[in-house]
């Protein structure tokens, strides 16, 4: 199984420096920072250190996952916080978890012994309600359903729909933001019943750079997700259809 790392960055260039030499580029197959127009020098410095660059035509976080998907050549993707919350000792961890067989690692916060020294009072608060919530309308058993720090397969995202824009449009135009899809990939894996797990990471606090979570708006927004999805999306009733999906490709490609 390859693994393609995305380093998500919106003017996150102090992190970047700290962080990305502690990667070593051999852990995966592909590492792509996915760029959200950073004006800081993020991406010129990436490009000097090397690094393959992609920058999003469209704002908003979910945008830059839908367009930098078709450049993916792993099999499985680890997306990851360079601006100081991911620690990278827990990437290699990831990858082999992802080898034997999982379909989702969560990199998690609030497993064992596990600490967040980025959460403030709200933040706290909101990502123990929200994974409680995840469980208990889901049947999920995460201790962390939001984190950004997880791995999972590349075609997760096509099998559980969370490319498609009526996902999100209606809590986004009620809302006015954009959001990512973490917390309904979180919701969706565990309706599916996918093969899911979670490692312990801590969080270290934020390097530099400016926070760009709008705590309320976006609450709200995957608040609204996690209720909708008591109706809105039906897993498919059988893990088959995953792997006759799989062949239907195969026999394309043979034509
Ligand atoms: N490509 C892309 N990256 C983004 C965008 N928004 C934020 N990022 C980056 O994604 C990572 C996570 O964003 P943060 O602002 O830290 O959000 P957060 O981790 O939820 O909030 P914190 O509590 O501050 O850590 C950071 O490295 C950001 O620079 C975006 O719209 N596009
Ligand atoms: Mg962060």
């Amino acid at each position: 199984m390859k693994i393609t790392l995305l380093v998500m960055t919106l003017n996150e260039v102090n992190g970047m420096k700290a962080i990305m030499p502690q990667i070593d580029r051999s852990w995966v197959d592909q590492i792509i920072i996915v760029d959200g127009g950073s004006t800081d020098g993020t991406i010129e410095w990436a490009k000097e250190k090397g690094y393959e660059v992609y920058v999003q035509k469209q704002r908003g976080f979910r945008h830059a996952y839908t367009e930098v998907w078709p450049l993916i050549r792993g099999d499985g993707v680890i997306t990851f916080s360079p601006d100081g919350n991911s620690v990278p000792t827990a990437i290699p961890e990831l990858v082999s978890k992802m080898k034997e067989g999982y379909d989702m690692v969560i990199a998690s916060r609030y497993l064992g012994d596990a600490k967040s020294h980025d959460d403030d009072a709200v933040t706290a608060f909101g990502n123990w309600l929200f994974t409680r919530t995840v469980n208990l309308l889901h049947g999920g058993r995460y201790t962390d359903v939001m984190v950004i720090f997880r791995a999972y397969r590349k075609d997760l995202v096509q099998e559980l729909g969370l490319d498609q824009d009526e996902a999100y449009e209606l809590p986004e135009k009620l809302f006015g933001t954009k959001i990512s899809w973490e917390p309904l990939l979180s919701v969706r894996a565990a309706k599916q019943k996918l093969k899911v797990t979670e490692i312990p990471a801590d969080e270290p606090a934020r390097i530099g750079g400016e926070r760009k979570l709008q705590v309320l708006k976006w609450g709200a927004c995957y608040y609204f997700q996690f209720i909708r999805e008591l109706w809105f999306w039906k897993p498919a009733k059988n893990k088959s259809l995953r792997f006759a999906m799989e062949e239907c490709k195969h026999e394309q490609q043979k034509f």
